[in-house]
């Protein structure tokens, strides 16, 4: 395939990616409007899972599929679909879905195509896009073509040192995980202009990406979480990864400016991270 007609390629997922999140941002904010109920817990009592969480997936996997039958798909709420075109789609129907839950204006319909990786891990991501149905913020990212929102380019934060960095984060549900977070968060806290728990990665890694924040850390997200968001928070400038100079895992994900990047990383490894 020549640059072309990967750039070709590339416009039309980013294209089919927008028209799928903002008819399950309007189907989710449907649902949300005629309430919802906790339809099952996961991982602890706090890890919940609405209705809407899985019938928007549903609705979701259902138009990638139509238009996309060979393409992989990963999401929150249902089994991995393999395919055999080399592509994944990463989703997340509702992120910051106790923020859904409690009727908070932060959660979002986050989805992203990965180009060869074991199941939407690891891989290239080609194009990636987060939508707040809540406020109809629609953010969206090309690889190699820019981050925007309302066709505004984005660029993060850059020259802030540590002392006057807001910080984004967010926390685990269980007990001994947040027993861990919390210890991290006591060394931080003195040495940063201050933090943010907004209770959605994708959301997070966007206002990262539109200078709403200057870094995000975070540490047992899944793919599914952060994959559209970390694209919108490079191709706006970010510097986003993980463990020992690595890519963003389940361990951790660092993302901020080059420099302060380096400068959180550091703070977190002397609060005990291994990052
Ligand atoms: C959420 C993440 C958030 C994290 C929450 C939760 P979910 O995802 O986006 O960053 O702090 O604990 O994991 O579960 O709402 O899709």
């Amino acid at each position: 395939m020549t640059q072309h007609e990967a750039s070709v390629a590339s416009v039309a997922l980013l294209d089919l990616a927008r028209d799928i999140a903002v008819r399950a941002a309007e189907f989710a904010l449907d649902a949300r409007r005629a309430g919802v109920s906790v339809a099952a817990t996961k991982s602890t009592p706090t890890d919940i899972v609405t209705a809407a969480d899985r019938d928007t997936e549903t609705l979701i996997r259902s138009l990638i599929l139509e238009s996309r039958p060979d393409d992989g798909i990963v999401g929150e709420e249902d089994a991995a679909h393999i395919g055999t075109s080399g592509l994944d789609w990463v989703v997340d129907p509702i992120d910051g879905t106790v923020n859904f839950l409690y009727g908070i204006p932060a959660w979002a319909v986050s989805i992203a195509v990965v180009e060869g990786g074991a199941a939407g891990l690891g891989g290239t991501t080609l194009a990636g896009v987060v939508v707040n149905p809540v406020t109809g913020e629609l953010f969206e990212a090309r690889a190699g073509a820019g981050a925007r929102l309302a066709g505004r380019e984005l660029v993060v934060n850059t020259g802030v040192a540590l002392g006057s960095a807001l910080v984004g984060t967010g926390f685990g549900y269980a007990a001994e995980r947040r027993r861990e977070q919390a210890a991290v968060l006591l060394e931080l806290l003195p040495h940063i202009r201050d933090i943010r728990r907004g209770g959605s990665a994708s959301l997070d890694l966007c206002s990262l990406a539109s200078g709403r924040l200057d870094a995000y850390y975070e540490r047992g997200l899944n793919a599914w979480d952060h994959a559209a968001g970390a694209l919108i928070a490079r191709e706006a400038g970010a510097q986003v990864g993980g463990p020992h100079g690595g890519r963003e895992s389940s361990e951790l994900i660092v993302a901020a400016a080059p420099g302060l990047f380096e400068e959180l990383s550091d703070a977190l490894r002397a609060a005990g991270v291994d990052a």
